[in-house]
């Protein structure tokens, strides 16, 4: 299988592509002023932590205060879409928010129903809000992949959705798609 080192975007491209059009819209990592709202998953906590260590750390990293983001926690990753939905249309103006959780198929018997409606519901909330809604739930087939890819380092799926929502909240925060 490529690595997503043989098949991610190099940044030339995007400089060489964007000097043919009119307008090149791009978010980028400036995270100061934004909020954001993270849900995250209790089942498979030893887990989901890691994640939230994760993006935790994205967002700081990116500049977001914290005091800025609110963490609130749901039973399992069935119910983020609806704690999504709430903090999407919540007087709080959130610029993003992040759902983590972690879902694998040997441990369940209903794994097709909890990570499709898992993902389904998340984007569904992101379409009806225009709120951009991140999907950091692991969907794996072992613990031991799910392990890996909670690991504590810039490979973490918490820390690319921590980075991936100051990057949509600010590429939907351009004036240009208001
Ligand atoms: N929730 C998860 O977050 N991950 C799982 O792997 C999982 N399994 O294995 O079933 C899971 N189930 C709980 C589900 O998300 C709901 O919390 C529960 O069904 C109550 O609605």
């Amino acid at each position: 299988m490529a690595s997503s080192d043989e098949t991610g975007l190099d940044p030339a491209d995007v400089v060489r592509t964007g000097a043919r059009v009119g307008a090149l819209l791009q978010g980028d990592a400036t995270g100061r002023g934004l909020r954001i709202g993270v849900a995250c998953a209790r089942f498979n906590g030893n887990l989901t932590v890691r994640l939230l260590e994760g993006c935790l750390e994205g967002l700081a990293a990116s500049g977001v205060d914290p005091a800025d983001v609110t963490v609130a926690w749901v039973p399992g990753a069935f119910e983020l879409p609806v704690l999504a939905r709430s903090f999407a249309l919540a007087d709080v103006a959130y610029d993003a928010i992040v759902c983590l959780g972690a879902v694998i198929r040997g441990e369940t018997g209903h794994y097709d129903v909890v990570a499709g409606e898992c993902a389904r519901g998340i984007q569904e909330v992101a379409l009806v809000t225009g709120v951009p809604v991140i999907f950091g739930v692991l969907t794996c087939e072992t613990i031991g992949q799910a392990l890996e890819r909670s690991a504590p380092d810039e490979t973490n799926k918490g820390l690319e959705a921590g980075l991936a929502a100051v990057e949509m909240a600010r590429l939907l925060g351009d004036r240009r798609l208001t």
